[in-house]
């Protein structure tokens, strides 16, 4: 099978017993988090080789984090437990309609302790996709150089590169983050953002300022998600569109890292523009019906009967 690669941090993920604002939630069940985690484990779950690089604490919820990453088949062999820096932690708010906001406890993040010189040839050998966010990026202004390091490796060994910008202004500002994008775009072959991210990032999310990004970074596939109103993209010239599975949502947190993980699936594995699109917006939609980041993230027999509706008698 095709290799992915991503880097990033990995929290402990508290979701919250009921729903509303966290002030009243006493209860939290201990689960695992992280945007490129997330993205890793449902690669993993489709079939594709995941490897991830991190770094955690070395404390017991690094423990848990490691052995759940490895548990889901993910390549471990470049996460690192390092002392003094405690694992990150992100608690949930979940409101009624699944929707939710995160409150973070990363301000020492051990990912802090990753450095340019990690980055080498060797850890992108048999690479097919090196796929980056923009939470890594957010974490501190240093990860720029790591970040600059791997494209430049990623181009020289002709890898193609996935990014989601994954705004999270409660980690930076919109300037730091137009900035480092600027940067970032043109190596960037796959960019898979939300609608209302790139309009903040933009400043606009008409079509002719999608078409203009696009054509300016010479970003090939232009890939907008658009939770429950479907996705579209602006592929060399077109645009293809596929509406969204309808679902009863009740945690969509992830939803956008499982999108990322069936599209680039269903592209290494040769899909039309309107197949990736409709995998992954199945992907996307089944982690919403299950509580977690990334515990909805579905197997590839999972997810082929549910797109193409057909029923499975369990019995
Ligand atoms: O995409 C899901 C992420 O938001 C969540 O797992 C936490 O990585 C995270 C982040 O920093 O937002």
């Amino acid at each position: 099978q095709f290799a992915v690669l991503t880097i990033g941090d990995g929290l402990i993920t508290l979701n919250p017993h009921e729903n509303g604002p966290l002030r009243f939630v006493s209860g939290f069940s201990r689960k695992v988090g992280g945007a490129e985690l997330n993205f890793a484990i449902g690669c993993a779950r489709l079939g594709l080789q995941s490897k991830w690089v991190s770094r955690l604490g070395n404390d017991e919820f690094g423990r848990v984090i490691y052995n759940f990453a490895r548990g889901e088949g993910i390549d471990v062999s470049n996460v690192e437990f390092v002392e003094g820096y405690p694992t990150s932690l992100n608690f949930k708010e979940i409101r009624e309609d699944g929707s939710g906001k995160t409150f973070y406890y990363r301000q020492q993040s051990p990912i802090l302790t990753l450095k340019p010189e990690d980055m080498t040839k060797e850890l992108l050998e048999g690479i097919d996709m090196l796929h980056l966010s923009g939470v890594f990026l957010s974490i501190d202004p240093g990860n720029r150089k790591i970040i600059e390091r791997v494209l430049k490796l990623a181009k020289e060994m002709s890898i193609p590169v996935s990014f989601d910008p994954n705004l999270r202004l409660k980690m930076w500002t919109i300037e730091e983050a137009r900035t480092t994008f600027e940067e970032v775009f043109p190596y960037v072959n796959i960019l898979l953002t939300g609608l209302d991210e790139i309009e903040l990032i933009l400043g606009e999310s008409s079509e002719e300022a999608l078409v203009e990004c696009a054509e300016r970074f010479n970003i090939g596939q232009f890939v907008i998600k658009d939770g429950a109103n479907g996705a579209r993209a602006y592929i060399d010239g077109n645009w293809y569109e596929k509406e969204a599975f309808v679902v009863k949502p009740i945690d969509t947190v992830g939803a956008g890292d499982g999108f990322d993980a069936g599209y680039i699936y269903a592209y290494l594995n040769g899909y039309l523009p309107e197949e990736r699109l409709e995998l992954a917006n199945g992907v996307g939609a089944l982690v919403t019906t299950v509580s977690g980041d990334n515990e909805g993230l579905p197997y590839l027999d999972e997810v082929l009967p549910f797109i193409h509706k057909e029923i499975v008698i369990e019995r």
